[in-house]
């Protein structure tokens, strides 16, 4: 991935964009927010975890099938990506596959509020409060037999409407992984929104996974097809560089990445580097998942 210092950031670069948005308004809807969902059950929020800036998540981005630059994302993915009617193909080990409507898969479950830490591998962070729907009340329902060991995503790959795809960076589409214990930990979620309104094309309209103890490389966007398999997905990451990026990906101080330390990371915002947590803070919640495993073979 390429690394750039989130201190690079500067409110210039953050309002140039195209998707502008009042930032006062944000800045106040983003302090209520954080204020409520710190204060609501489960959240693991600590009292320093202040959310991100709007204009910041929108405009500060991975996702490479926009272009590889932060600022890409925002300015290319809007009005290119086609984010209705939107469908997910769910199937491989499982009682009942089927192609569905996002809102039929959606619907059912009741929507959650979820403000949770995001690291990148390449050493920044940021605070996110999320709406979506917990994957693994979604996943049941497509009733995962006994050889359902892990759970594989696809994001879209259109040529015509993801330039980002015509650079072989990765090889597309981007897939990811998750054990299926991970799949069905309360912390995952399948978000489809952030800040209270309809996740922007950027962040991976409409569906996207995150996954707070992991690496934020694990929340893949756009996604189209959850497949259910009983062997382990091997994810784009780790098929680009199997030597820098493995599959489990859980957010490690004491792991380095072969070419950049682990230890630290900026809240984009800042410009202090704070210390990483263990599992990204969420230790006492998914530490369990490990015991007995070594994380630096299983990186
Ligand atoms: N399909 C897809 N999903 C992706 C990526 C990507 O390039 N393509 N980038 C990942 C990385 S490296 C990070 S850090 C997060 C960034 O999410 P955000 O832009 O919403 O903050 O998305 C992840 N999901
Ligand atoms: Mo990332």
């Amino acid at each position: 991935m390429l690394i750039r210092p989130a201190a690079d950031i500067r409110p210039s670069e953050i309002t140039d964009h195209a998707v502008y948005l009042d930032r006062r308004r944000f800045l106040a809807v983003g302090a209520a927010l954080g204020t409520v969902l710190a204060a609501g059950k489960g959240m693991a929020a600590t009292s320093d975890d202040a959310p991100t800036p709007f204009e910041a998540v929108t405009t500060y981005n991975n996702y490479y099938e926009f272009g590889t630059a932060k600022e890409d994302p925002a300015v290319t993915a809007p009005g290119r990506l086609k984010v209705s009617p939107w469908s997910v193909t769910v199937d491989g080990e499982c009682g009942r596959p089927g192609t569905i409507g996002l809102e039929d898969l959606i619907k059912p479950v009741t929507q959650e509020d979820r403000l949770y830490r995001l690291r990148c591998v390449e050493g920044w962070s940021m605070v996110i409060p999320w709406q979506g729907v917990p994957l693994a009340a979604v996943l049941k329902r497509f009733e995962p037999n006994s050889k359902a060991k892990y759970v594989e995503f696809t994001t879209l790959a259109d040529k015509a409407q993801m330039p980002g795809i015509r650079v072989a960076v990765l090889d597309w589409p981007y897939v990811e992984g998750l054990r299926l214990d991970e799949a069905m930990h309360p912390l995952t979620l399948l978000a489809t929104g952030l800040y209270g309104q309809a996740l922007l094309p950027q962040n991976g309209a409409p569906l996207r996974l995150v996954v707070p103890w992991k690496y934020g490389f694990k929340s893949i966007k756009s996604i189209v097809r959850i497949r259910f398999s009983e062997t382990q997905p091997l994810n784009s990451w780790q098929k680009a560089n199997r030597r820098e990026y493995g599959f489990y990906s859980n957010v490690n101080p004491e792991v380095d990445h072969p070419r950049w330390s682990q230890a630290s990371e900026r809240r984009i915002g800042e410009f202090r580097r704070r210390k990483t947590l263990m599992f990204n803070g969420y230790a006492d919640q998914v530490a369990g998942l490990y015991a007995g495993m070594d994380l630096r073979a299983d990186y």
